[in-house]
């Protein structure tokens, strides 16, 4: 177990001092819960030293040209109160490598935070495929970058939006990616129709209005005239639009690829990712006042539990489909990304599993320098021709030509395979491999005939498939007119819960809509959805609700879409301990240390920053009333009646509130917003009070215990469930 008296967030390798240090020692290490790119040379090789060139050196400062220096603080001048002087190298260089230190952001994607780890393959995909890294036991370094599509790269994490699941395999045999969302549907069918929806969903292009959201004219203008953008865009108003964390969100390859087996057969799967943590979102209100207090609250999160070892964990799994010439399953086209397949139709077959276990040395060379690619694939995995993944595969090595400067990106020491190298390209713009002889083409007999052709055995293998139809036209197949009945799948495989946020997220982002027009013409789309869903929404906007224009389809619901009703392990979660110089210390180290015996993250928020008891070293305080927000806490234990600390007053703290009061304002707001976003809130008698003030007793989710064991097994008893979801009944939207 950690300590759970030194949190984490702690920001350096060793404690700092308070005067600067001067006495010349080499680079610190990293903190244990970091890790940089694996040591392997541009060419694949590990390198002989493992801490290796990347990472600085010497106990000196230096120039770029390794000459010592012995003062960065003042520029050359003529004289002390005279000019600069142009000869002075230092300063030049230390100033135009600055200007140049950033690179364009991702055109897409451009928020993101990433982490190492391993996946362990079960052994189970491999009558599926013949990809050394799924065979059994095998275990495969890997490095996943979590993002936001729409905003820039210093928006909010917690906006309403698709999130990206990127996961980079360092196999032996080449480097695979599994480039992935977290909904399983996409917004178009054709690559062709990518500009045309992320020009709609990017801000207003005249003054740049509004940053990462979709709350906006031109985004709904365009998803209720290109209507197949309709089933993702339920997804993005569903609960899935605004995860708790990247630990809780399910990953999705989103196309369907080809596996291919040892003895030549094939499948076709899609690829899942599901978290052990559970699926698990943030309520609206929360996901806005995340954004305000916390803009990195996904990273921090990830970053935060990689630190404390509650290592995120996700199951990598396959659903499995024939092979067959229509590529075609239960009447679903296979290649249509804007259809899933219901796991109760074709369940999800668990392959591995995958654990993030160290967080980034160093954010620009890793998680901003990382290139992902869909044709990043080995031997035995197969693209389908889904026409979006099809222009997928000419984008991904487009865009990094221009974002990271030039053709040599994959020498980059993020992205440099953990595999021998020998590919006969060179030279190029930042080329870092000093590649030996002089034959760099096939064939030749002046470098000995080398590289040599891989055999069968060994080759990427590139499945002989049948291509479909003998005409070239602009034109889809029929199948793809069908807009609306998997929408309506999803909407009936809701619980009442989900389906009330659901439609206050339409009511909500199409209010935001200047157009009246493109209201009408978006409630027109959920009429061909669900009446009463509709209903809902034209209340909503004072708008009345159309009849539908095509036939309501009959659909199966899939309870597997749904993320309520299930149980899942609290590790990971994080409970604030409201205490004071009142509070018993024994009830207080006893809640502290039960909650993390079983993987939580307490975090004591006190009066004042230090020692609750300045005697008492084993009091240390995390946060306080007034920083604290209960947004990070998924529950709240009072373990005082908080009389109001002396910076409990407007004009010190604007969350304070009117002066006077009994209890602390700021410790009452926490409880009321924790109350409203269904978090567990329990506390000792000594804090019950709290409870009354905030006009909360007796609700749902809510306990008064003295003893901290009972304390400690109720939270963690609501927390398996995610919220408390009973405390606020929903009213089921009508049919
Ligand atoms: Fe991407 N996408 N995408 N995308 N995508 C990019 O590549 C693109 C699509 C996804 O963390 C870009 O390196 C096109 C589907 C993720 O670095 C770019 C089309 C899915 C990431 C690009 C799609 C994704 C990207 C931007 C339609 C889910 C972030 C920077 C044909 C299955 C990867 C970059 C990271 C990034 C193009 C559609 C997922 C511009 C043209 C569908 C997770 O190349």
């Amino acid at each position: 177990m950690a300590d759970p008296t030194v949190p984490p967030g702690v920001p350096g390798s060793r404690p700092a001092t308070v005067a600067e240090p001067t006495e010349p020692h080499d680079p610190l290490p990293a903190k244990p819960d970091q890790r940089g790119a694996a040591p392997v040379s541009p060419t694949g090789r590990p390198l002989r030293d493992a801490e290796d060139s990347r990472v600085q050196a010497g106990a000196l400062l230096t120039t770029a040209g390794g000459v010592p220096l012995r003062d960065t603080d003042h520029s050359l001048k003529a004289g002390r109160r005279g000019p600069t002087l142009l000869q002075d190298h230092h300063l030049r260089e230390k100033i135009t490598h600055f200007d140049h230190e950033r690179i364009p952001e991702r055109v897409v994607h451009a928020r993101g935070a990433a982490a190492h780890g391993r996946f362990e393959s079960y052994g189970t995909a491999a009558s599926l495929t013949c990809a050394q890294f799924l065979q059994p036991d095998v275990v495969t370094p890997v490095f996943v970058r979590f993002s936001t599509v729409v905003g820039s790269r210093g928006s909010a994490d917690t906006v309403r939006d698709t999130r990206g699941f990127a996961t980079k395999f360092y196999t032996a045999e080449g480097t695979f990616d599994l480039v992935g969302n977290n909904i399983p549907v996409f917004f178009i069918q054709d690559a062709i129709k990518f500009p045309d929806v992320i020009h709609a969903v990017k801000p207003h292009p005249d003054v740049e209005i509004p940053q990462a959201q979709s709350a906006h004219d031109t985004f709904w203008d365009f998803v209720s005239l290109h209507t197949e953008a309709q089933h993702h865009t339920m997804w993005n108003m569903s609960d899935r639009g605004i995860p708790r964390s990247y630990r809780t969100m399910e990953g999705f390859g989103v196309h369907t690829f080809r596996l291919v087996a040892a003895d030549g057969t094939t499948s076709l799967v899609k690829f899942h990712w599901k978290p052990k943590a559970g699926v698990h979102s943030q309520v609206w209100e929360e996901a806005q006042l995340t954004a305000g207090n916390d803009p990195d609250f996904h990273r921090r999160d990830l970053q935060v539990a990689i630190e404390s070892g509650a290592f995120p964990q996700w199951e990598l799994g396959v659903q499995v489909f024939p092979d067959t010439p229509e590529q075609v399953f239960e009447g679903i086209d296979l290649l249509d990304p804007t259809k899933l397949v219901p796991e109760e139709l074709a369940p999800v077959q668990p392959i591995g599993l995958l654990t993030l276990d160290a967080n980034t040395r160093n954010y620009f060379a890793e998680t901003e320098q990382v290139a992902f690619h869909v044709g990043h694939l080995v031997r035995g995995i197969e693209v389908t021709d889904d026409p979006l993944l099809q222009g997928r595969l000419f984008s991904y090595l487009d865009t990094q030509l221009s974002r990271l400067g030039g053709p040599n990106f994959e020498q980059l020491p993020i992205n440099r395979p953990h595999a021998p190298v020998n590919d006969m390209l060179r030279d190029g713009m930042h080329q870092s491999a000093d590649h030996a002889g002089v034959a760099p083409y096939k064939p030749n007999s002046l470098d000995g005939g080398c590289p040599f052709h891989a055999g069968a055995d060994t080759a990427f293998i590139d499945v002989p498939t049948p291509v479909a139809a003998g005409v070239k036209e602009r034109a889809q197949p029929a199948s793809y007119d069908d807009h609306y009945s998997q929408v309506r799948l999803f909407w009936r495989s809701l619980t009442p819960v989900e389906q009330q946020h659901t439609a206050s997220a339409y009511a909500f982002e199409l209010s935001r809509c200047y157009e009246q027009a493109i209201k009408e013409r978006q409630l027109q789309a959920l009429a061909n959805i669900d009446a009463g869903l509709c209903a809902t929404v034209a209340a909503a906007l004072g708008l009345p609700a159309p009849e539908p224009t095509v036939p309501l389809a009959d659909v199966t619901p899939s309870p597997a879409l749904s993320q309520v009703g299930g149980q899942w392990p609290v590790a990971g979660r994080v409970v604030g301990l409201v205490a004071d110089a009142t509070s018993d210390p024994t009830v207080l180290t006893a809640v502290r240390d039960g909650l993390a015996s079983v993987g939580v993250l307490p975090l004591v928020v006190g009066p004042h920053g230090g020692l609750l008891d300045r005697a008492d070293p084993d009091s240390a305080v995390q946060r306080t009333w007034a920083t604290a927000t209960s947004v990070e806490l998924d529950a709240v234990v009072l373990l005082t009646a908080a009389a109001p600390a002396p910076d409990a007053l407007p004009g010190l703290d604007a969350k304070a509130g009117a002066p006077g009061g009994t209890h602390d304002p700021r410790v009452v707001k926490l409880v009321q917003e924790a109350f409203r976003h269904a978090k567990p809130l329990l506390a000792t008698s000594a804090g019950a009070s709290v409870l009354e003030v905030a006009a909360v007793p007796g609700a749902a989710g809510v306990l008064v215990a003295d003893d901290p064991a009972a304390i400690v097994e109720q939270a963690t008893a609501w927390l398996t469930t995610h919220r408390v979801w009973e405390r606020f009944p929903a009213v089921p939207v009508a049919a």
